[in-house]
């Protein structure tokens, strides 16, 4: 029987990437977005193209209902998970925090902690019923330093790494395995996101040097997800060989 996937924020970027290649591997699939047709369409290509089982669960993180509901729904045969992969997450501006807007702080907080919180409060259960299953967290290289502008994204993705040790902690009796995937720069729609549209700027982002793809964070998550049972990566930091660290980028 194929092993499942449960990947947030498959309909772009990183969780793209590492649906195609847990489905390529023979996973069958729960992908989740908000974007309802991309995330249909993107089901319906991975079924053709890999003759794996894909189901769409179309909602936001944020809403802790539709979450519970989400999963609440799920038939027997696709609660036995064996991955989550809680990647759903944004930055959405940079400024200052004297001159931060609201609105932005609370879709990035609601979104890259209380979101990825309530995915996993109503997934990880699911796992420690067959007493195994992964949960692998999105970090970023936010969450190891913090940089001009970068507050509040800075502070969520430190959440994320302080959560993925706290999980660790929570969950080592029950056989749960847990690692966070922390990636510097990556070409995906995360700038467009950020800087809300404008996407010479965010462009801009990845000019000059040669950043990560999504696929070369897709390959880390797959290889983390794929050791022996006895074996946990904790933690993995991953850059562009151009990036030292988040501010230390060569440009030719
Ligand atoms: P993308 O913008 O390409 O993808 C983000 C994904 O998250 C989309 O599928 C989006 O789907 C989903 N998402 C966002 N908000 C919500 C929500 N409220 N509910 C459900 N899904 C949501 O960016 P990336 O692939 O780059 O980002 C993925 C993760 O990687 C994020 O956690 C990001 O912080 C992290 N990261 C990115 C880096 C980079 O340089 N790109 C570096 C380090 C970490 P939809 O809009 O359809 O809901
Ligand atoms: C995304 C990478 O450096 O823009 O998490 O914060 S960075």
């Amino acid at each position: 029987m194929n092993k499942i996937a449960f990947i947030t924020g498959a309909t772009s970027g990183i969780g793209k990437a590492s649906a195609h290649i847990f489905a390529k591997n023979h996973y069958n699939l729960i992908i989740t977005g908000r974007r309802k047709e991309r995330l249909d369409e993107f089901a319906n290509h991975l079924t053709d193209k890999y003759a794996v089982e894909v189901l769409a669960l179309n909602f936001d993180v944020r809403n802790r209902v539709e979450v519970e509901v989400a999963v609440r729904s799920l038939s027997s045969n696709w609660k036995s998970i064996d991955v989550l992969l809680n990647n759903a997450g944004l930055a959405v501006g940079l400024t200052n925090i004297q001159d931060g807007v609201y609105d932005d702080w609370e879709r990035m907080i609601d979104t890259n902690i209380k979101g990825l919180l309530y995915v996993t409060r109503n997934v990880a259960p699911l796992m420690i019923s067959q007493g195994k299953g992964h949960i692998i967290n999105i970090g970023s290289i936010a969450g190891k330093e913090t940089y001009s502008f970068g507050n509040v994204y800075c502070g969520t993705k430190h959440a994320v790494d302080s959560l993925t040790k706290a999980m660790r902690i929570d969950m080592v009796s029950e056989g749960i395995r847990v690692t966070q995937v922390a990636p510097g720069a990556v070409e995906t729609e995360f700038s467009n996101v950020r800087f809300k549209g404008d996407n010479a700027k965010a462009d801009s982002i990845y000019k000059g040097f040669e950043p990560l793809q999504a696929e070369d964070i897709a390959d880390a998550v797959y290889y983390c997800a794929n050791l022996p049972a006895h074996v946990n990566i904790n933690d993995m930091v991953i850059m562009p060989t151009a990036q030292a660290n988040a501010t230390t980028i060569i440009r030719k």
